[in-house]
């Protein structure tokens, strides 16, 4: 029996605690890994003096995890740099904030480096590897020069850009053909999935038909496979005591008033500031509502070190701030913004109390809030889901109220249209996005990746080894 190898850049297995403890992609591939005997390999997030390949394993609950210490100038070039000031804006389209340097190309290909060097040694023959996301875009390319012959597979969790936006990046054609290393790739849309086709068949020669790519003797399979969430248990969450609780808290705070929210890790590309402006533009518009409504938005800072996360912070400090001068009267507030993390328990609570969940979004590849929302709905008097037509996941849920997250005037058009919606139409919308998260949940998604990489219901063992 062989095994699955997960590699991405942290780790964070499932740990047989309280349900709803851990994130759903953790929990997803902790069930895989177990299933298939696995070990998940990756950065610990500590730092040491001099890079040792030291890997410190753990096991728990049948799940072996394997991580390695990066040296600072490792995690400021390749994790930073290339990871989160090159190409994680680079993929969201914003070209206008990647950074373009070659300490960081050189660090992100050291870092990979290190990472297959520590990590070959723990694949035996008939394992098949399965990397993750764009930090270690290379990685399959490096075990196969170091002799590896193993099934790998690569999917990406953010949009693929556009071929003439990654055109601009300096290496962007030396990076794609590391690609050619795997087996199998996995966008969340077909929008991704042909943008990455256009620019092999354009820019490689590659040549592309029923979902193989050919380029000269490399057979790559492309899937398209949307993350979801694990939709029944985050519904059951939804009504466990500390969901309850926190709802309770929320109806009694909102004191009568339609609750908007917003969570989302504050990053520019989930469009916060066109959010906050489309709010206000919507308390400009129908100001006999203004009042009856407020907007509050968790959102707690991430990648703190790194410039353009911090002029967003302060900008949008600023905006609130603005507005809530601008509109505020003597009991009521139209943004409450949050700048801190919540436990899933609380956020099922938080989401089940809103009228609406605004997902803007300016790109994303999936985004799991609106999923997580949806589900945490009564189902007897749902809210309504405001989605971008950008974010991944608005190619499922359908029967949200699809905008244009750079459109002020769509936005506060769709939060009227929310507020007016009948009960009988929140419901009929609720339970097509419900059948379809609960339908295309995580599992399914590790399954028709799993399926792909080592064939429905085989054992990897079985599967040939690759040149
Ligand atoms: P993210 O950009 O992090 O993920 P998203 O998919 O929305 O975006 O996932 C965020 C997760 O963090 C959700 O589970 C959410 O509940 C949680 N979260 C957000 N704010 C929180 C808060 N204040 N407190 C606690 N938890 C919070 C990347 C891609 C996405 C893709 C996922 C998975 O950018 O497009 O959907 O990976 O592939």
């Amino acid at each position: 029996m062989n095994r699955l190898i997960v590699i991405s850049n942290r780790v964070s297995a499932a740990t047989g605690g309280a349900a709803g403890a851990q994130g759903g992609l953790a929990v997803a591939l902790t069930t895989a890994l177990r299933e298939y005997r696995g070990l998940w390999f990756g950065w610990s997030g500590n730092v040491t003096e001099q890079f040792n390949g030291h890997i410190n394993f753990q096991r728990e609950d049948g799940v072996t995890t394997a991580t390695v210490d990066l040296e600072q100038q490792d995690v400021e070039e390749y994790y930073n740099g290339y990871a989160n000031r090159t190409l994680w804006p680079l993929f969201h389209y914003r070209i206008d904030l990647a950074e373009y340097e070659r300490d960081f190309a050189g660090g992100y290909q050291r870092a990979n480096e290190r990472f297959a060097d520590t990590v070959l040694p723990l694949i035996e023959p008939g394992d098949a590897v399965w990397v993750q996301d764009y930090h270690m875009i290379p990685l399959g390319h490096l075990l196969r020069e170091r002799g590896c012959r193993n099934r790998i597979g690569f999917f990406l969790h953010t949009p693929w850009p556009p071929r003439r936006l990654l055109l601009t990046l300096p290496e962007a054609n030396d990076l794609v053909r590391t690609m050619f290393a795997y087996d199998v790739i996995g966008f969340h849309t077909d929008e991704w999935l042909q943008s990455f086709v256009d620019f092999v068949t354009l820019e490689c020669g590659g040549k592309y038909e029923d979902g193989v790519l050919q380029v000269k003797d490399r057979t790559i399979q492309v899937i398209t496979c949307p993350i979801g969430i694990d939709a029944t248990e985050f519904a059951q969450l939804a009504t466990a005591d500390e969901a309850q609780r926190t709802y309770e808290r929320m109806v009694d705070s909102a004191n009568r008033r339609a609750m908007i929210v917003g969570v989302d890790r504050l990053d520019y590309s989930k469009g916060l500031e066109e959010r906050f402006t489309g709010y206000e533009r919507f308390l400009l518009e129908h100001p006999e509502e203004r009042e009856s409504v407020f907007l509050l938005q968790i959102a707690p800072p991430s990648r703190g070190t790194v410039e353009s996360y911090q002029r967003i912070r302060a900008e949008l400090e600023g905006l609130s701030g603005r507005i809530n001068g601008a509109h505020a009267s003597l009991d009521w507030v139209p943004i409450r913004y949050v700048n801190q993390g919540y436990s899933r328990e609380v956020l099922a609570g938080v989401y089940r109390a809103a009228r609406i969940g605004l997902v803007t979004p300016l790109r994303d590849g999936m985004n799991l809030v609106a999923k997580e929302f949806i589900a945490a709905q009564d189902p007897d008097d749902p809210g309504v889901l405001i989605l971008s037509r950008f974010a991944g996941a608005a190619v499922q849920l359908k029967d949200a109220l699809l905008v244009n997250p750079y459109s002020a005037e769509e936005m506060a058009d769709a939060i009227r249209t929310a507020l007016a919606m009948s009960r009988e139409e929140r419901s009929r919308r609720w339970r097509a996005m419900f059948d379809n998260i609960r339908n295309e949940d995580v599992l399914w998604w590790r399954q028709r990746f799993t399926d792909a990489l080592i064939g429905e219901g085989q054992d990897a063992t079985e599967l040939n080894a690759v040149d």
